[in-house]
């Protein structure tokens, strides 16, 4: 079940000391139970935790999220996809809102929220979280694979005001329906998340409006084996992490420190964009040293947010020395705090996940390395009034790295 989400609290990290130890933050039982990050979850590997695709938090309010779309009918038209947060409380936690006119339909108006979002391949099942309006109207989940068959998961009704969340497994949950060209009932990889929808009933009632929100859509693994291929501590942290760019590029400085939570010990890159907006390109580069498999895979990396809008992009480096940069499955900027888990697929032919490579002969050869993270002071939302954009000074900490290889 899902309720209004609480975020763990960032810890206050004091600055200047070589090694600074951080007090691990515990929240009381009642609030872990509410947080989709509860504390002994974090820097878990990915099969016994929900990794989060899309939260909603990065996008502005009252406005349709980039990237996702409505579509269908006439009737449907009329739907609106908007984005509000989810509570005054917590005004950076933000939902999808699927809204629109009840009437005069006397049949059942299907109503989507597309977004083509790319699933990583170590996936094995698909969560969401739902609240309706009590209308009854039948929430549902589409799937495409790579064939451009459809599969349709329809999960029930939105007759609660509270938050309830579904998980469709890929290998045990019958869809409802497929359809497509090349049709052969089986979900043939990589596969996207089409679209999210309701269908909705009128109920007898021709004035007024349906409301459903939908958020924190994302992901579980298993039953695969995760594989840790780094894990954070004082000496890894000293032989394998460093500044790769000096000086930094534009007018960023940054210096890397570690930081304490529990046992584990991690590096925090402080950053410091230098002046004030409009500025130059700034970023800075942290280089890794780390070997992730022999094939084909799944990489899940935990990244400590400062909420700061700043970009976290991934590169690697194949067998041959060329550069990759990829994107991860969640939107790149920083928009929470605290820890959370992110993924990229690294087989570029089979997900179209890289953004550009340089350096060698255009094909991917394991084994794989990856070589760095570049944080990027890049915040393409920066004109929105109620977000905190111009803050020039952030921290942002690296925990485990997890690879899941494919089947
Ligand atoms: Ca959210
Ligand atoms: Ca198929
Ligand atoms: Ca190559």
């Amino acid at each position: 079940m899902g309720t209004p989400r609480s975020r763990q609290p960032w810890p206050t990290i004091a600055v200047g000391a070589v090694l600074v130890l951080v007090g691990a933050a515990r929240l009381p039982a009642q609030q872990a139970a509410a947080d989709p990050y509860p504390p002994q979850e974090v820097w878990a590997p990915p099969d016994s935790c929900t990794v989060l695709l899309d939260d909603f938090d990065s996008y502005d309010t009252g406005k349709r999220p980039p990237l996702w779309q409505a579509y269908g009918t006439d009737d449907q038209a009329k739907a609106r996809l908007t984005v509000e947060a989810v509570d005054e409380a917590q005004p950076q936690d933000r939902a999808l809102v699927l809204t629109g006119p009840l009437g005069p339909a006397t049949k059942e108006m299907p109503v989507e929220a597309a977004r083509w979002l790319l699933l990583p391949a170590a996936a094995d099942g698909v969560r969401v979280s739902v609240k309706g309006d009590s209308g009854g109207h039948d929430f549902h989940v589409r799937l495409i694979d790579k064939d451009d068959e459809t599969f349709g998961y329809i999960l029930g009704p939105v007759a609660s005001e509270e938050w309830v969340t579904h998980t469709i497994s890929l290998t045990e949950t019958p869809p409802q329906y497929s359809y497509g060209q090349k049709h052969n009932g089986r979900l043939d990889p990589p596969l996207r998340l089409q679209s999210v929808g309701v269908a909705v009933r009128p109920d007898g009632r021709h004035e007024g409006e349906f409301r459903v929100l939908v958020d924190d859509i994302g992901i579980t693994v298993g039953p695969t084996e995760s594989i840790p291929v780094w894990t954070p501590g004082y000496a890894t942290v000293q032989d394998e992490v460093g500044l790769a760019m000096q000086p930094p590029v534009g007018t960023a400085s940054g210096t890397l420190e570690l930081a304490q939570e529990d046992e584990l010990i991690y590096p925090v890159l402080a950053y410091d964009w230098g002046q004030e907006l409009p500025r130059p390109n700034s970023y800075l580069e942290v280089a890794f040293q780390v070997e992730t498999g022999a094939g084909d895979g799944t990489l899940f990396f935990w990244v400590q947010g400062d909420g700061s809008r700043a970009y976290v992009i991934p590169r690697m480096v194949d067998a041959d020395g060329e550069c990759w940069q990829f994107q991860w499955a969640q939107a790149t900027a920083v928009t929470w705090r605290g820890w959370r888990c992110l993924s990229m697929d690294i087989a570029p032919e089979r997900t179209a996940a890289y953004v550009e490579h340089w350096g060698g002969d255009g094909a991917m050869q394991p084994p794989y390395r990856f070589l760095s993270i570049v944080v990027d002071d890049l915040q393409p939302y920066n004109q929105v009034p109620d977000l905190p954009t111009g803050e020039l000074t952030g921290r942002i900490g690296f925990g485990p790295v997890y690879y899941v290889p494919w089947k």
